[in-house]
């Protein structure tokens, strides 16, 4: 049973602690026999999901992923259910952390800068799980470069037309909508980006690619070929969709630690319940120092994480500032340090550790994509020295 006393921390109230208590029960009800689903086949693997968002969209979790005016749980963002539900979601399979992330960063650049009718269209189904959502800004030449990106929108009287491809897209195939950045300006770089929110049955707009991953979730390549939107599906004004594109990741970053927060916790539980039952040289192994010592370092590595995702959630939601620092610092330390908690728990397990289908094996999968997508490392260090540089 791991460790539940962060949740005695001064950055929650109440409500976050009744949210993580019922979301944990309810995750070991539904979320945990699903946890071995075959996902072998992209068949598979897209009827896995869709049954995941219809069980979070009819219980109502879903509604943690949008403001209340549109149907959900809370006033505003809260950023910290939204990484307490990664976290618990997380323990059990990485689908559901998925699922639930994917509607809220998918949504959020509406939620922040959509119109009102544009929140009233997309946000209550979203909230419901009855549209899936998605957020498209990589693209095969622009990843962490995102001011390099060369999709473009031309203003056509009261459209845009959209020529370009974005890969590595999430619900890729899957989405009822894609939040999608484009260049529409002559301005250079960051400044002549613009969002949009697009159908996913416009027909300007196809799945031309299928990406298979090491830890399966769906992944895809989507192409634009003079697809025309309305002006109106602009979120923001024209050339602010670097600032839409940063604002929303500032929040959703910060929910990625919390994701590596549940595999890693998952991780220690699965190594100390294999260091108490497996016997070596006539002891329990977790008798030896060796490997007490990596007990340690993740209970250690795991609370620092926890510090750093939930102090970044509380400047957002208490405080109400730019979170840029803290979320990278958050998105940074919890993933890298849960992939070095589920590398020892691999190696507590020896060659278990490596057998298709173990948890720990499926956690050393999932753990690797989270160092890279919304911000490798390396972008979230060059961030941090930015704002400690005063840049
Ligand atoms: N919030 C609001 N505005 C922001 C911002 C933020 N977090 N970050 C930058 N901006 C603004 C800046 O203030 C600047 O505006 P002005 O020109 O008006 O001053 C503008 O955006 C450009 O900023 P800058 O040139 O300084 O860019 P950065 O160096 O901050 O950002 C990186 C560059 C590499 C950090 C950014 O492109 C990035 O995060 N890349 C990774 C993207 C990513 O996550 N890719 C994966 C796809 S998402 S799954």
């Amino acid at each position: 049973m791991s460790d539940t006393t962060y949740l005695d921390w001064p950055f929650f109230d109440d409500n976050h602690r009744r949210f993580a208590n019922d979301l944990t029960a309810w995750a070991k009800q539904e979320i945990a026999p699903l946890e071995n689903d075959d996902h072998h086949t992209n068949e598979a693997l897209d009827s896995s999901f869709k049954n995941i968002i219809k069980k979070l969209g009819d219980d109502g979790w879903l509604k943690y992923t949008i403001p209340a005016a549109y149907g959900g749980a809370l006033d505003n963002f809260d950023v910290r259910h939204m990484a307490l539900a990664r976290s618990i979601l997380g323990y059990h399979t990485g689908l559901a952390d998925f699922a639930f992330a994917m509607q809220g960063l998918g949504s959020g650049s509406i939620t922040l800068f959509g119109s009102e009718e544009l929140k009233q269209q997309y946000l209550p189904d979203v909230g419901l799980g009855n549209r899936t959502a998605a957020f498209a800004i990589s693209e095969p030449n622009s990843g962490s470069d995102v001011a390099a990106m060369s999709t473009s929108a031309v203003l056509d009287g009261n459209h845009y037309v959209i020529n370009g491809v974005k890969t590595w897209i999430s619900n890729a195939g899957i989405a009822d909508q894609y939040v999608l950045f484009a260049r529409t300006g002559d301005a250079p770089g960051a400044k002549g980006l613009s969002a949009f929110v697009i159908d996913a049955d416009n027909p300007g707009l196809a799945v031309t690619e299928r990406i298979t991953v090491i830890a399966p979730h769906p992944l895809g390549t989507i192409t634009l070929t003079d697809c025309r939107v309305p002006t109106s599906s602009m979120l923001g004004q024209s050339g602010e969709g670097f600032k839409v594109a940063m604002t929303t990741l500032d929040i959703f970053r910060t929910t990625v630690g919390g994701a590596a927060l549940g595999f890693a916790r998952r991780a220690m539980d699965e190594a100390i319940n294999r260091a108490k039952s497996r016997e070596a040289f006539g002891q329990k192994i977790g008798d030896f120092q060796i490997i007490q010592t990596k007990i340690g370092d993740m209970a250690v590595k795991i609370d620092a994480a926890a510090l750093l995702v939930f102090r970044s959630a509380w400047v957002k939601d208490v405080q109400r500032i730019r979170v840029t620092r803290e979320s990278s610092m958050a998105k940074l330390y919890a993933t890298e340090s849960a992939q070095e908690v589920i590398d020892d728990a691999v190696q507590i397990f020896g060659g278990m550790g490596v057998v298709s289908g173990v948890v720990v094996e499926r956690l050393y999968r999932e753990i690797r994509a989270l160092r890279i997508y919304e911000g490798t490392s390396e972008i979230q260090k060059l961030v941090i020295a930015g704002q400690a540089m005063g840049k």
